[in-house]
């Protein structure tokens, strides 16, 4: 059961955290969320990285509708989650100016090593961060969701939890979750084997991306030693989503609170 967002929840919030930019040398900034409280308190929060679609930016989520951050905001307040904070950077390199998809597949792939040894260092440097993979997740929408299962292949020593949403695994290529499922679904079982993860999975079923990432969510069920559906890896499929910022962010509100336990 995928929940819709409670009305209330996309108001402002009476106890709302704060956003700002972190730059980061020679690269891109990122918009980063801090929950209410931090600049008073002294606990550490776990940090969760936060991937915009295709062609966005830092402020995807975070958009002018402040809707995304009311939501954190009281997904914190009223307890649904303990304080967290949000990094938002993006896989476009300074300069970047759109040119299609080829260019995000590219700018994805060399995302990774940039945001293993140098976001992540800066971050826990910038913040009360807990600097452990335990309380580590990432996430992302679409191209986002390539980049969050690179992540997962990648990046096991710095994140526990991840969460793919409405995006396939390009492992194999372009579109590899359509194209080549059993071979990608593979190829991530063979490089998780024996780590342990949290996987959830979410997307719609009227997205444009479902016709690429069900195939390989169907192939990674048959890899059954490693991925345990309803255990460590979770595939939740709203009835009528579609590809766009509203319904990813109701998978949000879904999945994250199962996040840092
Ligand atoms: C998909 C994975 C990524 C997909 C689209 C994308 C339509 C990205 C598109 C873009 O950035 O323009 O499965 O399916």
């Amino acid at each position: 059961m995928i929940r819709p967002i409670p009305e209330e929840y996309l108001k402002e919030c009476a106890h709302g955290g704060r956003l700002e930019e972190l730059q980061i040398p020679d690269y891109s900034p990122a918009a980063v969320y801090l929950p209410f409280g931090y600049d008073d308190g002294d606990r550490p929060c776990s940090t969760f990285y936060l991937l915009h679609g295709g062609g966005g930016n830092p402020y995807s989520f975070f958009s002018e509708d402040g809707l995304f951050k009311n939501m954190l905001d009281h997904m914190i307040d009223k307890g649904d989650m303990d304080p967290l904070i949000v990094v938002a950077p993006t896989y476009y390199p300074p300069g970047y100016s759109g040119k299609g998809i080829a260019y995000s597949a590219e700018a994805v792939k060399d995302f990774g090593p940039i945001m293993m040894e140098k976001i992540i260092p800066l971050v826990d440097q910038s913040y009360r961060t807990v600097p452990e993979r335990r309380h580590r997740g990432i996430g992302g929408f679409s191209m986002g969701a390539v980049a969050t299962w690179y992540a997962l292949m990648a990046g096991l020593d710095l994140f526990h939890w991840f969460m793919p949403l409405s995006g396939d695994c390009w492992i194999c290529g372009e579109i590899g979750g359509n194209k080549h499922p059993r071979q990608t679904a593979g190829l991530i079982c063979d490089t998780v084997q024996g780590r342990e993860f949290y996987l959830h999975v979410l997307t719609g079923s009227e997205d444009i991306a479902f016709p690429n990432l069900d195939p390989q969510m169907q192939a990674m069920k048959e890899f059954r030693h490693v991925f345990v559906f309803g255990k460590n890896t979770h595939y939740s499929v709203l009835k009528g989503g579609v590809h766009d910022y509203p319904d990813i962010r109701r998978y949000i509100f879904n999945a994250l609170p199962e996040f840092f336990r």
